[in-house]
């Protein structure tokens, strides 16, 4: 009897300790598509780079949402892999995001691109809740956005004990009601990748490196993902701490948040000229290397070409890339232009040589991602 006890212990701890190696979302409530999210994106950075591109599926700098439309698919045939959404002003609660897409849109098209085996991830480029109180903060450019950085109290009034902290926690709640609409036709909560507080070592939003302390910072994340996780119960969400660019892993680190609430170490690089390459090969590296120790996932959450250059994606970002385990790669939105604001031709989104880029093997776009099943189903 007792060897046979003991046989079970043993089965038992072996179950454990596998389980355990496993890399998991840092939420150990996280509900089964989230996990099965999680190691999918986890095995396929060993397969190749994703491609992401914000707004796809909204509009295009010619069009204004069309059903199933997205300037990549006109572009190469196929979708991105990972679709990105922002939801700056949802926490006013406002119908429509400060790029003018309506939040119910929004919310369709991260079904339907979840429907058809696509990966989101979701921005937030919410108001300063301090400044945006002074009407007279109207009057000045960004004035009361999230670009306004005239106020280094706005974290102290926001975390637990300041004067906004009601206010914040209103806007924290819109949130949580638009994610937990975020369900397929089956009720079962769609798994995405959140990235608030973005671009972190940068001084250009509220949250910014100089805006705030590090500490304050790393609060107001752990302050967000308690609630959204712990009060709210949201268990679909994994969270990508972010910063812009950065030349060391010291300076990408401050204020990060801890790997109890972090999922996701990712880096936003714009190509400003001809030392990006090998900025970007440094800070890759040790993004990467540090987030394969501590069992996350990676992505270069935000780049953008050269200006001028006709040929960036396959001789500067492709090589890079190519290097190291990034889970995706991400272009910012075309922004829409009315027909009478658009100079020159507008109606080829891409250039040529996103192609190239298309064509490489080792680039993923939706339909090899579907065939991956990263929710696990059938
Ligand atoms: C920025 C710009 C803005 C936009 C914001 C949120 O980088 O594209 O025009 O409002 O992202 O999408």
């Amino acid at each position: 009897m007792k060897s046979f006890i003991n046989l079970i212990l043993f089965a038992g701890l072996t179950i454990c300790a596998a389980y355990g190696k496993d890399p998991s979302p840092a939420d150990k409530k996280a509900t089964k598509e989230t996990v099965n999210l999680f190691r999918s994106l986890y095995a396929l950075q060993n397969k190749g780079v994703m491609y992401g591109h914000q707004d796809d599926l909204m509009y295009g700098s010619t069009w204004w949402y069309e059903k199933d439309r997205s300037d990549t698919r006109d572009f190469t045939g196929d979708y991105p892999a990972v679709a990105g959404f922002e939801l700056g002003h949802l926490e006013l609660g406002n119908e429509r995001s400060l790029d003018s897409v309506s939040f119910s849109q929004i919310a369709e098209q991260i079904k339907t691109h979840y429907r058809r085996g696509g990966i989101i991830t979701i921005s937030w480029h919410a108001d300063n809740p301090l400044t945006m109180q002074d009407p007279a903060s109207k009057s000045r450019r960004q004035g009361g956005t999230a670009w306004d950085v005239s106020s280094r109290e706005v974290l102290a009034s926001i975390l637990p004990g300041g004067k906004n902290h009601e206010i914040f926690n209103t806007w924290l709640d819109r949130l949580a009601t638009f994610f937990k609409g975020l369900k397929d036709d089956d009720g079962i909560p769609i798994p995405f990748i959140f990235r608030p507080y973005h671009e972190h070592s940068g001084s250009f939003f509220w949250w910014g490196t100089d805006i705030c302390t590090d500490r304050q910072y790393s609060e107001l994340w752990r302050y967000t993902v308690q609630f959204l996780r712990d009060n709210k119960k949201i268990h679909n969400i994994l969270y990508a701490y972010n910063t812009d660019r950065v030349t060391s892993l010291e300076q990408y680190m401050r204020g990060y948040p801890g790997d109890d609430v972090i999922d996701m170490l990712s880096i936003d690089m714009y190509d400003r000229g001809e030392k990006f390459g090998g900025e970007l090969d440094n800070a890759l590296g040790f993004v990467t290397s540090e987030a394969l120790s501590r069992k996350k996932l990676t992505a270069l959450s935000e780049t953008g070409g050269r200006r001028g250059m006709q040929d960036w994606w396959s001789t500067v970002l492709l090589p890079v890339l190519s290097k190291y385990p990034v889970g995706y790669v991400l272009t910012w939105r075309h922004a829409y232009r009315s027909r009478f604001m658009m100079a020159g031709n507008q109606n080829r989104p891409f250039p040529e040589d996103f192609m190239n880029f298309y064509n490489s093997p080792r680039t993923l776009f939706l339909k090899e991602i579907q065939a991956e099943k990263v929710y696990g189903k059938k």
